[in-house]
């Protein structure tokens, strides 16, 4: 295979453990191909300095970054990629901010990457772009001539074909994913609404399984679920950081059972939804009054958007009426952190706790419930309540799956995760571990790969030129 050029939003470090989830995954095939990763360095600067490249090698991989302008943060970053994307690929049509001049510095800033990739390119690289930042980057590297091999990895969910619909200027993001060779999707019903989108509003006919025509191109699409490194998530709980916080977490709550829910702030993630199920179950069932306990970690996430600072006060209102209704002097039925827990430390959490609430809206994945699985002693295991809404309920079909937007249900659902019998437990474990490890994150990596290099893409004429 050629070298490996992966272009998002952020990039980090491969050599570091704390970086976590995409990096450890890419981590390999970068450093076996001597790979490059590109992206924005995180930095706002002023206009006049856009145009430096920065790089630095991280053992045989080589780091490219560039930083935007704060015109070019503000309408790319926080208004067409955060404040468009984001919440109508959640389904949150309610909570997009259609401003028109945002798809401008969205075009802007994909275009700028790809001025300052080209440079950088081999014939023979293959290129791997993610994420809903950077959907038309391959259309715009076409046109500036570019003709490698191009793959792109959605990380967050398609809406469905009336949803996508409604954004302004829909039909020129579908077409700007024909000029991939190959579109990957987090789950099956993701790829559903691709589909019914590209058949229905772009007239596109299916050439055969996987691959779609129209605007001219064919272009090949599939599911391909991310996972995440069960070896190494193993190794970091019997690590010593995460057990000291296994025996904390053990002594402090002896005479409770744990629940936890650990996710970024974000509206999609459902928590003010889980706070009304888990209030709902201390009413409903006085027994778990003094039993139960649940600590819910938010990571502070994307604060200069309105939309989150709205779930961050009704999050916190939410669990300190909680607290107050519920809690005794010693006892507290909700601990509510805002802040991000070090990933060394975060597999002893999970461990610790009989139950894990990942109860999104709408998620692509969730990573968190893989996590959760792969921390659990095997003979002991906690419970996953996991939302039917999470790309990740397709796979994990022995978890108890809930509708968060139904709190009563959940709470019935949470009850019986808190008193499920040992062995029903481990079989349901059992069997989602070994799911986990025969579709984890190298499985991801090299089934994209693969059929990326299968891809074959046609008709990249001047048509290219026309976005
Ligand atoms: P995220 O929305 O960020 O990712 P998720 O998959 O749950 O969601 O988490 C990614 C990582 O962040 C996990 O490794 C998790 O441990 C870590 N993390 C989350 N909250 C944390 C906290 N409070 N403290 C410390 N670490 C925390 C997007 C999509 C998901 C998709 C991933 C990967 O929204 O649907 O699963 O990309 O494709």
């Amino acid at each position: 295979m050629g070298r490996l050029v992966v272009v998002s939003n952020r990039i980090a470090d491969p050599r570091k453990t704390a970086a976590g989830g995409l990096a450890v995954a890419l981590a390999d095939v970068l450093n076996a191909t001597g790979g490059l990763w590109f992206g924005w360095s995180g930095k706002v600067v002023d206009a006049t300095d856009e145009d430096e490249v920065h790089v630095q090698q991280a053992g045989p991989v080589k780091l490219a970054t560039v930083d935007l302008s704060q015109a070019d943060y503000d309408s790319f970053y926080l208004g067409y990629s955060n404040g468009v994307l984001w919440p109508v690929f959640h389904y949150r049509l309610d909570l997009a901010d259609f401003d028109a001049g945002y798809i401008g510095g969205y075009r802007r800033v994909n275009q700028l990457f790809a001025r300052k990739l080209l440079p950088f390119l081999q014939p023979d690289d293959i290129i791997w772009v993610h994420d809903y930042h950077l959907i038309p980057l391959a259309a715009e590297l076409r046109a500036l001539g570019c003709r490698q091999r191009i793959g792109f990895f959605l990380h967050i969910p398609l809406p469905p074909p009336l949803i996508l619909a409604a954004i302004p200027g829909h039909d020129w993001l579908v077409r700007a994913l024909f000029a991939y060779d190959l579109v990957g999707f987090q789950s099956k019903a993701d790829l559903n609404h691709f589909a019914g989108y590209v058949e229905t509003e772009a007239h596109a006919q299916p050439v055969e399984a996987g691959r779609w025509r129209a605007f001219g191109r064919t272009v090949h699409a599939g599911a391909f679920p991310i996972g995440i490194d069960v070896e190494e998530f193993t190794e970091l709980t019997n690590a010593r950081e995460a057990m000291d916080m296994y025996e904390r977490m053990k002594n402090e709550y002896s005479r409770r059972k744990l629940l936890v829910g650990v996710d970024r702030l974000d509206y999609s993630k459902g928590l003010p939804q889980r706070m009304r199920a888990f209030r709902e179950l201390l009413a409903r069932n006085p027994e778990t009054r003094k039993s139960a306990t649940l600590i819910q970690i938010a990571s502070p996430s994307r604060e200069n958007v309105s939309a989150y600072t709205d779930i961050l006060h009704e999050l916190e209102a939410l669990c300190g009426s909680i607290n107050g209704n519920f809690g005794e002097l010693d006892w507290m039925p909700v601990r509510y952190m805002h802040r991000n827990v070090a990933r060394a430390r975060l597999p002893g959490l999970y461990r610790a706790a009989r139950v894990a609430l990942v109860t999104p809206l709408r998620d692509g994945m969730n990573l968190v419930a893989k996590e959760f699985l792969a921390a659990q002693d095997p003979a002991d295991p906690g419970v996953l309540v996991l939302s039917r809404f999470a790309g990740a309920a397709e796979q994990l079909r022995e978890a108890l799956l809930v509708n968060p937007y139904d709190s009563e249900s959940t709470a019935a659902a949470i009850l019986l995760a808190l008193q499920m019998p040992v062995e029903e437990r481990r079989t349901r474990h059992a069997s989602m571990m070994e799911s986990l490890r025969r579709y984890d994150v190298h499985w991801w990596c090299d089934a994209f790969l693969a059929a990326l290099a299968d891809a074959r893409a046609e008709e990249k004429g001047p048509s290219w030129l026309r976005l």
